[in-house]
């Protein structure tokens, strides 16, 4: 704990290596940071302490030598020096709406027709110890919708799949962000990465295999198969197939409370739950899924792969039971092995946990900037920020009195509504073992900013 908290307290460390060709640019770069590490939710010009302070910090995150990428790459590479203490990580992706209110800000797209938003992707490295650290941000890619045309809006309009295979698709972040990844951690640490159902799709499972990748990537079609033997479309479908794989181990699991999210989510798997104890069976085999037809054709028919079901055995009436379809290049001839890529899956909730970090540990989208150039340059600043915040969290877990196995099993996919924080953030300040007050639905983006702070603060 002294160590990785050690780490913790200087955010700083994760900007100091900064190369921005202009030393004076550097100093205020990591003097920036400093303050609003100190007090990530506050305002800028609360947290800049003179005027000309303030005044500074708007120059700068304006300024063209300031970047993204020149601003991540030292916390990118101080994360990969984590990731290399590890061997092996897992890489967790998710993608995150960043909303502004108020007048048009320079640059951003619509959300759907108004609306000031641009989308962010995110890679977080989590130790795959089963201890789920926190390691750091490895990737990240931002892009604005601006109505230009997009594969479904082309075909909707008619298009062919070869035609709407050319423009740019917003499916093509996770291989790119992926190799990028793969990129940064070579010859440093194994990476397995790890993608909610939104990833999956045959050209991006077979280009993750070809690249020699490791994965595993939620299903969310049931896929038609090829049959393994001899090579001829097989009358089953993915999830008929597994029914019929051996159970081999069952564990009874004490699922966490879902609120129901704000507007109410028609997504099946998202659905409003109580606490209950469901008994789990797991089964594992391998399969070859079949190229979709809107597949580009020199991609090879079918991609053999290894599948792992996670099925709630009895679900009590009226209740959405889970239902888990992993798809993986990972080994699965052992009971411990199955496990362990389920429990690769459950990491990927810490992901939501990091948008939070940024959202309401961070008040991201309060920032009162007016450009798309600043906006994201403050977006940098604050990634190994809410990273510290969520590490925070982590140590805080591990520190508490509650294991991790008690810890009742969170849905991976669950996403940063609303509606779904009272329970991420009584679980964060129970079992950080914090002196709090019940938390409201109401406080929980105060209780964010300002436990983490008190929490600080006793570092
Ligand atoms: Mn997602």
């Amino acid at each position: 704990m002294d160590q990785a908290a050690g780490r913790v307290q200087t955010v700083e460390d994760e900007i100091s290596g900064i190369d921005l060709d202009d030393r004076r640019l550097e100093h205020r770069s990591i003097k920036f940071c400093r303050r609003i590490a100190a007090e990530p939710a506050l305002g800028f010009p609360q947290a800049m302490v003179t005027p000309a302070e303030l005044e500074g910090c708007y120059r700068l995150l304006g300024n063209d030598k300031v970047t993204p990428e020149a601003i991540l790459a030292p916390h990118f590479r101080a994360t990969v020096e984590r990731a290399a203490e590890r061997g092996t990580v897992l890489a967790v992706y998710d993608s995150s709406e960043f909303r502004f209110n108020g007048e048009g800000r320079d640059g951003l797209g619509a959300v759907t027709k108004s609306g000031n938003a641009f989308w962010g992707h995110f890679c977080l490295a989590v130790s795959a110890d089963g201890k789920r650290d926190p390691l750091g941000v490895l990737g990240l890619k931002t892009w604005v919708r601006d109505g230009s045309p997009t594969p479904s809006s082309a075909r909707k309009k008619g298009a062919t799949y070869a035609e709407v295979r050319k423009l740019p698709c917003e499916q093509d972040r996770w291989f790119e962000t992926a190799m990028a990844v793969e990129k940064l951690v070579a010859g440093s640490a194994s990476v397995v990465h790890v993608m909610d159902s939104e990833a999956d799709d045959f050209d991006l499972l077979l280009q993750l295999d070809d690249a020699q990748s490791r994965f595993v990537v939620r299903s969310g079609y049931d896929r038609a198969l090829i049959d393994l033997v001899d090579g001829t479309d097989s009358s089953k479908k993915l999830r008929t197939f597994l029914g019929k794989a051996e159970v081999i181990a069952e564990r009874a699991v004490k699922l966490a409370r879902r609120a129901k999210p704000v507007g109410g989510s028609l997504d099946k798997r998202r659905q409003p739950r109580d606490t209950r104890t469901a008994m789990l069976t797991f089964s594992a085999t391998t399969a070859v899924i079949k190229r979709p037809c809107h597949a580009v054709e020199r991609l090879s028919a079918g991609l053999p792969i290894n599948v792992v079901c996670v099925r709630e055995k009895n679900p009590p009436a009226g209740v959405e039971p889970i239902d888990w379809f992993l798809l993986t290049t990972e080994p699965i001839d052992t009971e411990e092995q199955v496990l362990r890529i389920v429990d690769y899956y459950r990491a990927r909730w810490l992901i939501e946990e990091y948008f939070r970090a940024i959202k309401s540990g961070c008040a991201f989208q309060k920032r009162q900037l007016e450009t798309k150039k600043t906006i994201l340059n403050a977006l940098a600043f604050f990634v190994p920020v809410a990273w510290a915040l969520l590490r925070m969290r982590t140590l805080s877990c591990s520190a508490g009195t509650a294991s991790n196995r008690a810890r009742p099993l969170r849905d991976p996919d669950q996403d940063s509504q609303e509606g779904d924080r009272p329970s991420a953030s009584r679980q964060f300040l129970v079992v950080g073992g914090l002196p709090c007050c019940r938390p409201t639905r109401r406080s929980h983006k105060k209780q964010w900013s300002t436990r983490l702070a008190g929490f600080r603060s006793r570092l």
